[in-house]
């Protein structure tokens, strides 16, 4: 039994093609579903086996649906911007377009072997003109906007501009920037730019010094998640902070919204609580102390308003504004070497612990509102300037920070709470000591009659505070969509005209990244327009286009939107998502606030863009992992390899996860390492250029690996873990081998099959050929042994029909559960069951291929156009289950002629046997046996068998 995949495969895709069986219209009539995969960005490597999991998940789910009769909205499109893409075009040298065309080709050719049923007409691309048109037109909404507190949405800036004329600021409670008050006289007075200053504090887009995190080997600015360690995600490379003007979206007027949206939400909770923690809303306070012998007061926010009388120092942010102006003279130095080590810190490294804390005193004193107690007043690194006010009161008896800080530098400790038994710092349990009005009171108590002292008194007031920081929004690369924005020569900003978008990307043979001003500024005819204003060079980050992709599907051929109302009202919102965890905050977050901006201004139906997410774990691969010490010697850092101890200090150590190209004893805890290991390693690492390689018995230097002794020295440790798998780990599987090896069938199949959908699980072959054998197995089912098809039209036996329901009714409602795996064990358990009984009836087997379509497309087609219909099986209607069938109280009955089986027949379990009797002789397959014979008697043992004595 052979089934030649290949010439199904490639029939079928262009019958697809050709007939338009996956393409949708909103005009449809039947009820709308949408099945959305996150679009991948088409790096240089191709897809792994990996990628497409998700991929045939939701494309069996969409299946599913469109078989049960919903008009299934299921499209496929590239995130072809950002940096990933122009990383690969710098280091292949290829131009970013050339690189994007030929890698999306690629792509598609991977996906449209694995069978999707995509409706690629409606394809995006984020680099394409004609969509990243709207990217820049929603850009521009958002600059044009502000967000209105009382009204609690967002509100055109024009008509905030028209208040500023009536009666200044005051009044107007808006997510802002702007902390000085102005009156209309004073908003008069502004020049432009002035003007131009202030707005920027309202707009939803807007331009400001922000501390960034500056990728120099990059040459741009990185978004937090796009930091991990302290490097760059990409590359690997080191980051600092620095200030520089940037665009920046104010996610941060949301963050209330996007927090209590949440709840209306089909996601895990996991996923809930990954947004919940970035969004991180803290209650508290702030309060003002003033500077001793001085104008200032330093503005602090603290959560834990309670423990004001265990205040013994002040901290602030180094980049604080203040800390200039109240530094005392002879701490100038001290203070300005300790803000050069911070720059080179990254807000990881600042959040790290309290093993090593870090600061410097300003020379300067605060006195403690409540007990007017004068306090040092110092800074350090672990208070950021962009959280709260970037100033805190220090209250080392309940805040571990504080009291590890207070510690080193020998700063009075004031204990404030007597904890109970097994109680810990900070964990809110206890009774308040030393601390005036407040001892006696519970934590809870406390902090609600300190915030009562603290309004009264006009101290401070009640304030919530979001983690949550805008996010920075320009990139200073040429791979992005160009940034909508003029400015005159005083350097006013104004949004280009509507009418003039798509402000088209100019074409660049030198597109690499310099220094901290973006490609495009070198572009001056570019940069110039004609009527003498200059354009911003930055470009948008690589979530841009992310953010509203979803909704250019539903019509992505409309020129004069960014899509169509009706389409919009039709399609709605995204029912079903299915895509990685690593996009639980960044994509997912700036998704949902788009959304909501659009959703304020009435442009979509819904408040939330994704009703129900689904995170697909990962397919791993074998990484291999070198071990090594690493020492510097004379300015030369040098390697040395050894066997990873488990108690060996972890400074000394690296564990580097480099590339290991083994070429034996692969994967066992000594594997050899080659040369091309340690090139790996140094070309991922150029810094380790010079190092010096050292090993038992061998050494590596200077581009060299010397192997000396004998084949069983020179050695360098390893070890393998299950990991991720990836170009960088040497572990990848392509797609397209295997569906070439087994079919596309069978790799769906078996991507399911290797467990839970929410998963991570390793990729291992050893099953593949268990789901191989078990499509023969089906396949069979249609044909004789000598492969011609074959199906009879004989009714079903109730047995054969029990087992199809068991299999339509356990199919169905694990579909539903996204359990896709066990469906796989239900079609094997039928099949085996159906081969068994040498069913070949199309009553039974015409609704199984149905059953199974959604996850094998490629045979399931071509075994009904067998059965003679002349319309796609993925158009057809899904089966239903009939509970008839699986009654068990229906017995069925083997009918015997003078005691050798003939025939069944079922009964229920209380028939009569004078029924069963006349209904056994009348049954046409009994009659023929009994022509020109007189019946002496029939015998009927209930529950077990009738006999017929001829
Ligand atoms: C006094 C205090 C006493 C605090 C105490 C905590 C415990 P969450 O809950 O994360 O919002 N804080 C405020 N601004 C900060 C900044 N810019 N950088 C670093 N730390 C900052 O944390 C709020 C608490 O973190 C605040 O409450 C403040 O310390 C600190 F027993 O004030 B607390």
């Amino acid at each position: 039994m052979r089934i030649d995949f290949k010439t199904i495969e490639a029939k079928w895709k262009s019958a697809w093609d050709q007939n338009k069986v996956y393409q949708v219209t909103h005009l449809d009539g039947k009820p709308k579903f949408y099945v959305l995969d996150m679009f991948p960005y088409p790096s240089g490597s191709g897809l792994h086996v990996g990628h497409p999991l998700g991929y045939v998940a939701s494309d069996i789910i969409s299946r599913y649906k469109r078989m049960s009769g919903f008009n299934v909205l299921h499209p496929m499109g590239f995130d072809a911007f950002g940096l990933p893409a122009e990383q690969y075009a710098i280091q292949s040298n290829i131009h970013p377009v050339t690189a994007t065309e030929s890698n999306i080709s690629r792509y598609k050719e991977q996906l449209s072997n694995i069978g999707f049923s995509y409706d690629w007409s409606r394809e995006v691309r984020t680099c394409d003109p004609a969509f990243y048109h709207w990217t820049q037109w929603i850009f521009l909404q958002l600059f044009s906007h502000y967000y209105d507190q009382d009204e609690n949405k967002a509100i055109a800036i024009s008509s905030l501009i028209a208040r500023f004329q009536k009666s200044g600021n005051a009044g107007i409670n808006a997510a802002t920037g702007q902390e000085s008050e102005f009156t209309h006289d004073d908003w008069q007075r502004m020049s432009a730019k002035e003007q131009d200053d202030v707005l920027m504090n309202y707009r939803l887009a807007f331009r400001k010094i922000s501390y960034v995190n500056w990728c120099e080997a990059l040459g741009t600015v990185l978004a937090n998640d796009e930091v991990k360690d302290g490097v760059s995600e990409r590359g690997g490379y080191p980051v600092e902070r620095r200030a520089m003007i940037q665009w920046s979206l104010r996610v941060s007027a949301y963050a209330e919204r996007l927090l209590n949206d949440l709840d209306s939400l089909e996601w895990t909770d996991s996923m809930k609580a990954m947004q919940s923690n970035w969004i991180g809303r803290s209650e508290g306070a702030q309060l003002d102390f003033d500077v001793v012998e001085s104008e200032h007061s330093v503005r602090i926010f603290t959560t834990r308003p309670d423990t004001i009388y265990g205040s013994t120092f002040m901290v602030l942010a180094p980049e604080h504004p203040l800390v200039d102006l109240i530094t005392s003279p002879e701490l100038k130095n001290v203070v300005n070497q300790y803000k050069d080590f911070v720059k080179t810190r990254s807000e990881r490294d600042r959040l790290a612990g309290t093993k090593q804390m870090t600061g410097a005193f300003t020379g300067a004193y605060a006195a403690n509102p409540f007990t007017n107690e004068k306090i040092q007043i110092w800074i350090a690194d672990y208070v950021l300037m962009d959280y709260g006010t970037g100033a805190i009161m220090a209250v080392p008896g309940d805040d571990t920070r504080d009291l590890a800080f207070a510690k080193k530098f020998k700063l009075p400790v004031i204990e404030i709470i007597e904890r109970p038994d097994g109680g810990e710092t900070g964990d809110r349990r206890g009774v308040m000591i030393n601390s005036q009005s407040l001892n006696g009171l519970s934590v809870q108590e406390a902090i609600a009659k300190i915030l009562g002292e603290i309004e009264q008194r006009k101290l401070g007031s009640r304030l919530v505070q979001y983690k949550m920081r805008d996010a920075i929004y320009s990139r200073q690369r040429y791979w992005g969509e160009p940034i909508p924005i003029v400015y005159d020569t005083s350097g006013v900003a104004y949004a280009m005209e509507e009418t003039k978008l798509p402000l088209v990307l100019p074409d660049l043979d030198d597109f690499k990244p310099g220094g901290s001003a973006s490609p495009l500024a070198r572009v001056t005819e570019w940069v110039n327009t004609p009527n003498g204003m200059q354009r911003d060079t930055d470009t948008m980050p690589g979530y841009a286009g992310s953010s509203w992709y979803f909704l250019r599907y539903m019509d992505p051929w409309n020129k004069s939107r960014f899509a169509g109302k009706d389409e919009i009202n039709y399609w709605r919102d995204v029912d079903l998502y299915i895509g990685g965890t690593e996009h639980a905050v960044g994509h997912l977050m700036y998704a949902r606030f788009w959304h909501k901006f659009l959703y304020d201004k009435g442009l979509v139906p819904t408040a939330e863009p994704f009703r129900r997410l689904v995170n697909q774990g990962m397919i791993q691969g074998v990484i291999e992992y070198l071990f090594m010490y690493k020492e510097k010697q004379n300015g030369i850092t040098k390697f040395v390899c050894t066997k990873l101890i488990a108690d060996e200090s972890e400074d000394a150590l690296v564990r580097i996860a480099i590339p290991v190209i083994f070429v034996e004893n692969y994967g066992s805890p000594d594997s050899h390492l080659t040369i091309e290991g340690i090139e790996k390693l140094i070309e991922w690492r150029p810094e380790y250029q010079d190092a010096i390689f050292e090993c038992t018995q061998g050494t590596y230097h200077q581009g060299k690996f010397t192997p000396k002794g004998t084949a069983t020295g020179s050695k360098l440790y390893t070890q393998s873990e299950i990991g991720k798998m990836g170009k960088r780990y040497h572990n990848v599987v392509d797609p397209n081998d295997v569906v070439a090896k087994y079919g596309a069938d069978c790799f769906r199949m078996y991507e399911m099959f290797l467990g839970p959908l929410e998963q991570s699980k390793p990729w291992d072959t050893r099953n593949i050929d268990g789901v191989s054998r078990f499509l023969k197995k089906f396949w069979s089912l249609f044909h004789t042994d000598d492969d011609r098809f074959e199906i009879t039209d004989e009714p079903a036996t109730r047995e054969e029909l029990k087992i199809l329901h068991q299999a339509i009714k356990h199919v169905r409602s694990d579909i539903e559960r996204l359990s896709l795996n066990t469906c796989i064990s239900h079609f094997m358990t039928a099949t085996n069951e159906l081969k068994k009984l040498n069913c070949q009836k199309r009553a039974v087997l015409e609704p199984i291929v149905l059953l199974i379509a959604p996850f094998a497309p490629f045979i399931s087609e071509e075994i009904w156009e067998l059965l003679g219909h002349q319309t796609s099986v993925h158009l057809a209607e899904y089966p239903e289950f009939n509970p008839h069938f699986l009654v068990e109280d229906v017995i069925v009955y083997p009918v015997c002629i003078n005691g050798k089986k003939r025939t069944e027949a079922s009964f229920d379990l209380n028939a009569s046997q004078k029924d069963m009797e006349s209904t056994v002789l009348g049954m046409e397959s009994v009659q023929k046996w009994l022509e020109g014979q007189s019946i002496k008697k029939v015998v009927i043992v209930p529950g077990r068998m009738i006999n017929i004595v001829i």
